[in-house]
């Protein structure tokens, strides 16, 4: 090849580049690639070119974008294992998660993301949710009215973008997908710093109801199947400082207020609260699913609220995430489940994902006695590792749990069907399935009789607990 030809073949190619810049295809934002994608708001390629729709190819597949467990349509126990779930993907994890710790710089630098907290960074961020929930394959998303729209100068401005990428959001849901629920940031801004519903400033308490209140409407517009509070702030640090019980006067009127407008605007949504001991307060108000059952109790709330059993809150609180969940479904509360773990060494909050399947078991027996959570779900109120850095990794993350969880489901239809576990727990208590135990179940045992049944009876022979036996039918089902 001689020099002219070289240079016409270097000016041909320059062309065709222009060119294509020009009327090209539209940009796609390359999954485990370096490349930013275009500024533009405007921007509709793909996300995730590089994955494609999530598939059930059963539990021998070595493929990590697939499930080997989760069969969406498969019937477990009466029910399609969708409809046992309704997953949802937290949008503040997935998508506003940047891997960022009080010690070190984020540490995600996903393509989309222009790093800027503007208008149009957050429409392009609600694209990049939908394909995401569209190619997992589920049809619920949760979110905090904060972490979809940023903040503008005034209350009225910052209501407005809300509107606009709410707007945004009703577009791409169409008619499959909608909000597991939706709520309010009471937490991050300083205005929060002691509380919303519980600070002591009456500007607050009324901004923070205004904020609420602008967090139902666009829930419900959105199609919101629920409503979650969870009160980050509304605790104390100290009790030098603090007037208890008149910030927990305050809290319940501020949840009655919006138990009523609720009902003013038409939305059927459950009301659900999300016990969580601390952190960020020293002493958050609804510690656990015993504590809020009894404030619900206390201020008449019992029929306008349910719970979220978040399972690394539980753990925070001493208590095991079924425990938590069986503490609920007794009181009738049983609502939603943030569906998370803790770190067995770890003192706080780290949020992973789930997937130990002996803790996924003993949570779904007691979904499963609860005949589901609908209008509830599991909200993946879960993020990725710090160190976990590619694109791919958002998809596995939520791929594992989803099969931890079909597992769990699955191994209760194994106890269930083998029987031996029920029938275990049936004998502890079959002294009872007599005449005086029903006596005494119903209340109509008075002590006086009961100490002339003791003398009568001499010693009790008390049987064996059968814990080991019934950890081994457990262990048997995993
Ligand atoms: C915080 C937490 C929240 C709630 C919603 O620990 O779990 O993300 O789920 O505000
Ligand atoms: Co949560």
């Amino acid at each position: 090849m001689n020099m002219d030809s070289g240079k016409i073949l270097l000016l041909l190619l320059c062309l065709n580049v222009a060119i294509l810049g020009v009327i090209g295809n539209p940009p796609t934002c390359p999954a485990d690639v370096d490349t930013q994608c275009s500024a533009s708001s405007e921007w509709k390629g793909e996300f995730f070119p590089n994955i494609p729709k999530v598939k059930y190819e059963g539990p021998s597949s070595k493929n990590p974008l697939a499930f080997k467990w989760y069969n969406a349509d498969e019937e477990i126990l009466g029910k399609k294992m969708k409809d046992w779930f309704r997953f949802s993907v937290a949008f503040w994890h997935t998508f506003r998660g940047t891997g960022g710790d009080p010690f070190g710089a984020p540490t995600k630098n996903w393509p989309w993301e222009d790093g800027t907290n503007s208008l149009d960074m957050a429409k392009r961020r609600m694209r990049a949710n939908f394909e995401f929930i569209n190619k997992l394959g589920v049809d619920r998303w949760c979110f905090h009215d904060r972490d979809i729209a940023p903040d503008g100068k005034t209350l009225e401005e910052t209501n407005a973008n809300l509107d606009e990428v709410v707007a945004l959001a009703k577009e791409l849901q169409g008619t499959k997908i909608r909000p597991l629920w939706g709520t309010a940031q009471l937490f991050m801004h300083p205005r929060y710093m002691h509380g919303g519903a519980t600070s002591p400033e009456l500007g607050v308490y009324a901004y923070a109801a205004a904020q609420v209140k602008k967090a139902i409407e666009v829930t419900h517009y959105l199609g919101g199947e629920n409503y979650v509070f969870w009160g980050g702030r509304e605790g104390y640090q100290s009790l030098l400082n603090t007037d208890m019980g008149r910030e927990l006067d305050h809290m319940a009127r501020f949840l009655e207020g919006a138990a009523a407008y609720k009902k003013k605007i038409g939305f059927n949504g459950t009301l659900l609260i999300e016990p969580k001991p601390q952190e960020p307060t020293k002493h958050q108000y609804d510690w656990d699913a015993a504590t809020t059952s009894n404030f619900l109790r206390k201020y008449n709330l019992l029929g306008e609220f349910k719970l979220n059993i978040e399972c690394n809150h539980a753990t925070l609180s001493g208590h095991s995430c079924h425990h938590e969940l069986e503490t609920a479904r007794l009181n009738g509360l049983l609502g939603n489940i943030d569906a998370n773990t803790g770190d067995p060494q770890t003192g706080w909050d780290t949020d992973q994902f789930l997937t130990d399947i002996g803790e996924a078991t003993m949570i779904m027996l007691s979904v499963v006695r609860n005949g589901g959570l609908a209008p509830g779900g599991f909200n993946f109120d879960a993020k990725l590792r710090r160190e976990s850095t590619d694109v791919e990794d958002l998809f596995i993350a939520h791929i594992s749990s989803m099969d931890t969880l079909a597992r769990g489901l699955r191994n209760v239809a194994k106890l269930i069907e083998d029987g031996s576990l029920a029938e275990l727990v049936r004998k502890r208590y079959e002294s009872f399935d007599t005449e005086i135990g029903a006596q005494i179940e119903a209340g109509k045992a008075d002590f006086e009789f009961l100490e002339k049944k003791a003398f009568e009876w001499g010693e009790p022979k008390v049987p064996s607990a059968k814990q080991e036996l019934a950890e081994m039918i457990f262990q048997s089902a995993l």
